[in-house]
C-alpha cells in the first residue's frame, strides 16, 4: 500500500521524481545523522552470530549486550577499535528456569535489567518481563509489565532505558493522571524509571518497578515500531531497525510529558539491517561520543557496529 501510494506521487511530480525519490519514504522532519557519517564493525568476524538486540554501556569501557535466543548476557570491553567478550552468561527466569527471549538491556545504578517478550520454551505466549540480574545466570527479580496490548509474542517488548529521578524531577514529568512525579510515593522502586518500548506499535511505557511494575505513562516514539531505548543523561531516544530505516527520534519532557524533538536518519554509512540495539557512550571525547548498534542479523557476520555522536546534541 505504501509502495502505491509512493508511486502515485512519483507519477503526479514527475520529472523531479529522480531527485525526491530517496525522501518521499522519509519523514518530512527527519535530519542528517548529528555525529560522523563513518561507522565501522566492532566485534570479530561472527562472534555473536544472530539475535544480538540490546546495548547497553555501564562506562565507556564496559557495556553489556544481549542475545535472545538463546539467551545470553554479555560483557564486553575495548580491544584496540573493536569490542571484545570478557564474560558470557547464559540467563533465566527467576526461577531458573526457561530462556527469556531478552530484547533489551539497561546497567543501572540500580543494577543490570533485560527486558524479555516471552519465554523461547514457550514462544506462542507473550509475556513482557522485566528482569534483574546479579552475577548469576538467574533472576533476582522479575516483573510483569501490565498494560500493554495483546501483541504477537515475537512483537512485543524491544527495548529498555532508565531514567534517573533527579531528571525526572528537575524536569517537572506528570503521569498519565496528570500528577507531578514524586518518587517517594513510588517506594522501592530504586532511583528512577524505567522506559520499555513495545515493537508492534511503536509506544514507549514507563514504569515504576517496585513489589510489581506500576505503569505511569506512555507516549508514542514517533515512529510505527520502536526497537531500542537509550537516554544520555539530557534527553531519551528511540531508535528503530530497518522497518523504519535505522531512523532514530528523541525527546525531552516539555508540560510535564515526554515530547518529540527530532527524527534523525542513521549515519549514511550504516547497513539498513536490522538494528534492535542502540547504546551511547557516557563519554565525551574530543565533542564526540561513541555509539554502538547491534543488528540482529548478524549482517556480513558482524554483529555489532560503531559511529559517533555529537555530544552537543
Ligand atoms: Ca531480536
Ligand atoms: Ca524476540
Ligand atoms: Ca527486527
Amino acid at each position: 500500500m505504501r509502495e502505491g501510494a509512493v508511486a502515485l506521487r512519483i507519477k503526479a511530480i514527475g520529472v523531479f521524481t529522480v531527485l525526491t525519490l530517496g525522501l518521499t519514504a522519509t519523514p518530512a522532519q527527519a535530519a542528517a545523522w548529528p555525529g560522523d557519517s563513518a561507522t565501522k564493525t566492532a566485534d570479530g568476524t561472527n562472534v555473536f552470530g544472530k539475535n544480538l538486540s540490546g546495548l547497553s554501556f555501564e562506562s565507556a569501557n564496559v557495556v553489556w549486550a544481549v542475545k535472545n535466543s538463546p539467551s545470553t548476557l554479555y560483557r564486553l570491553v575495548p580491544s584496540g577499535a573493536q569490542w571484545k567478550v570478557d564474560q558470557t552468561r547464559s540467563l533465566s527466569f527467576k526461577n531458573g528456569q526457561g530462556d527469556p527471549d531478552a530484547e533489551g538491556v539497561v546497567s543501572t545504578p540500580d543494577g543490570l535489567f533485560v527486558v524479555s517478550e516471552r519465554d523461547n520454551n514457550d514462544d506462542s505466549t507473550s509475556a513482557p518481563t522485566v528482569l534483574k540480574y546479579g552475577s548469576g545466570s538467574a533472576a533476582t527479580s522479575e516483573w510483569a509489565l501490565p498494560g500493554m496490548p495483546d501483541v504477537d509474542p515475537n512483537d512485543g517488548p524491544e527495548g529498555i532505558a532508565w531514567v534517573p529521578d533527579s531528571y525526572l524531577t528537575q524536569n517537572g514529568f506528570k503521569d498519565d493522571a496528570g500528577r507531578t512525579y514524586n518518587p517517594a510515593d513510588y517506594p522501592g522502586h530504586g532511583s528512577g524509571l524505567f522506559f520499555v518500548g513495545l515493537e508492534a506499535t511503536g509506544q514507549v511505557y514507563v514504569y515504576a518497578l517496585q513489589g510489581t511494575a506500576k505503569l505511569l505513562a506512555k507516549f508514542a516514539s514517533g515512529q510505527s515500531q520502536v526497537m531500542e531505548l537509550e537516554f544520555d543523561g539530557s534527553q531519551l531516544w528511540a531508535t528503530c531497525d530497518n522497518n523504519c530505516s535505522g531512523r532514530a527520534t528523541t525527546f525531552g519532557i516539555s508540560s510535564g510529558k515526554f515530547k518529540l524533538k527530532a527524527t534523525y536518519n542513521r549515519p549514511s554509512t550504516l547497513p539498513n539491517a536490522n538494528l534492535e540495539g542502540f547504546a551511547i557512550s557516557p563519554s565525551c571525547v574530543n565533542g564526540k561520543k561513541v555509539v554502538l548498534w547491534s543488528d540482529d542479523d548478524n549482517t556480513s557476520s558482524h554483529a555489532i557496529r560503531s559511529g559517533s555522536l555529537n555530544c552537543t546534541v
